[in-house]
């Protein structure tokens, strides 16, 4: 690397990390104190955990992995173990009171943008590239977005404000579907300097021709389902969908009751009649799933979802993002928490994949028929608990991002997983269908 170009990268990589700061602050500083300890959901984290978690994630990768030093807080590292703790019990532990977690993520934060400074970005793998940087401003900003559903299932009066999506000049695409012509594609990457284990390496992957919707489910699509009885016919949803939907009494996406005949749906403390042009969102890999049956349709694979989002059928390569190689800009896609739900479907044209799919990128994460299993060649890195401890059967791949994903998390080949039961996450879905044989 020349001198130029390392300092370019150290800016760029510094400002990825204040970027997600500022979120942190954000998220943690918009209620009272009291409300940073508290359990809002036994699904979550006191916020202040994930404020200390942060803080001690980047001093064991930036401090002491990287940086070579001693450890600031040994102590506290079991405490913010995952692993050691599941989210339910966390409110017992005796955690960092929030000006001490502060204080503590701060002077973590000090220290690294003075290893970053004196660190030359190359050589070893942690860090070639800044990918160690890049890592934990990923790894922040991904808590940033796990704050974010513990907002929006915190009870009482708004705590964050945000504008709403911009209207799309030209409305929803002509076309409902497009076909996506079979044949190979490069899925995964080998070159995105920040691209997690999971992403790598890019390999070649076959797909038979299919169509895919060219908007993700809209409510009003998802309402027809529900008044069509598709929550009381057994038919459409596989068992452990239906023991869920009866055990919970669910008849509707997470946040949505019903008043007067009407539907309305709670967001981030203020409820509001469900939009019929807007993306469903907070279901469940079951929800998706029997919606798709219903529909006489499916969910699109993990694969087929990439080729959709990444094949250039022009040039036979396969993008960063579905527009381009470009990095995304507020006209591309809804990210970053910008805006606090998900734009109307057919929004963001210019943000449109080769062949006219839109918002692959951004609104909703969108679940996919596929568990999530490691690429062919994997190699866990650069720790088995980031993504090789998840790989198998009980979790099910969700792409895209969602309103409240950064871009720095978010790309062509971005895996999220999680369990098909969950629904408070910032969750919805396109579907797909075999092509006709020729
Ligand atoms: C990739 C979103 C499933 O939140 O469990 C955060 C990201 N890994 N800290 C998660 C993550 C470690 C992860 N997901
Ligand atoms: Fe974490």
């Amino acid at each position: 690397m020349t001198a130029p170009a390392e300092q370019d990268l150290k800016q760029r990589t510094a400002v990825a990390l204040t970027r997600a700061r500022e979120r942190t602050a954000l998220l943690t500083s918009c209620v009272e104190d009291s409300e940073l300890t508290a359990q809002h959901s036994p699904l979550m984290s006191p916020l202040v955990w994930d404020l200390a978690h942060i803080g001690n994630q980047e001093e064991q990768w930036l401090w002491r992995a990287v940086g070579g030093r001693e450890a600031l807080r040994p102590e506290i590292d079991s405490m913010y173990d995952a692993f050691e703790h599941p989210r339910a019990s966390r409110p017992t532990l005796p955690l960092l009171a929030p000006a001490e977690a502060r204080a503590y993520a701060a002077d973590v934060r000090d220290r690294i943008l003075h290893v970053l400074d004196g660190t030359r970005l190359e050589g070893r793998p942690l860090v070639d590239a800044a990918f160690a940087f890049g890592m934990i401003a990923q790894h922040e900003q991904q808590h940033d977005e796990t704050m974010l559903i513990t907002h929006q299932l915190r009870k009482g009066p708004a705590a964050l404000t945000a504008p709403p999506p911009p209207a799309t000049a030209d409305g929803a695409p002509e076309q409902r579907e497009v076909l996506v012509p079979g044949g190979p594609f490069t899925m995964g990457t080998s070159d995105e300097p920040w691209a997690l284990d999971n992403e790598r390496p890019a390999h070649t992957r076959i797909v038979a021709s299919f169509h895919i919707d060219t908007v993700p489910v809209t409510n009003g699509a998802y309402q027809a389902f529900m008044a069509d009885g598709g929550y009381r016919d057994e038919r459409w949803w596989q068992a452990e969908g239906w023991d869920q939907i009866r055990q919970h009494a669910i008849e509707a996406p997470l946040f949505w009751r019903r008043e007067g005949g009407q539907w309305l749906r709670r967001r981030f403390g203020v409820t509001e009649p469900v939009a019929e042009d807007e993306p469903v969102l907070h279901v469940s890999w079951y929800e998706a799933d029997a919606y798709a049956r219903w529909a006489g349709r499916r969910l699109p694979t993990e694969a087929e979802w990439e080729k959709a989002a990444r094949h250039d059928p022009a040039t036979g390569r396969s993008r960063r993002y579905p527009w381009g190689d470009a990095d995304p800009t507020p006209v591309h896609a809804n990210l970053a928490q910008r805006h606090l739900g998900p734009a109307p479907a057919g929004s963001y044209p210019e943000g449109a994949s080769p062949l006219g799919v839109r918002q692959l990128i951004g609104d909703v994460w969108e679940w996919t028929a596929s568990d999530f299993l490691p690429y062919p060649g994997f190699t866990a890195f650069p720790y088995k608990e980031y993504s090789e401890v998840f790989f198998g059967p009980e979790h099910k791949v969700l792409r895209g991002g969602s309103f409240a994903v950064d871009p720095v998390a978010c790309r062509g080949t971005f895996r999220n997983w999680d369990l098909p039961v969950r629904r408070q996450i910032f969750a919805g879905f396109r579907t797909a269908r075999d092509a006709e044989p020729a």
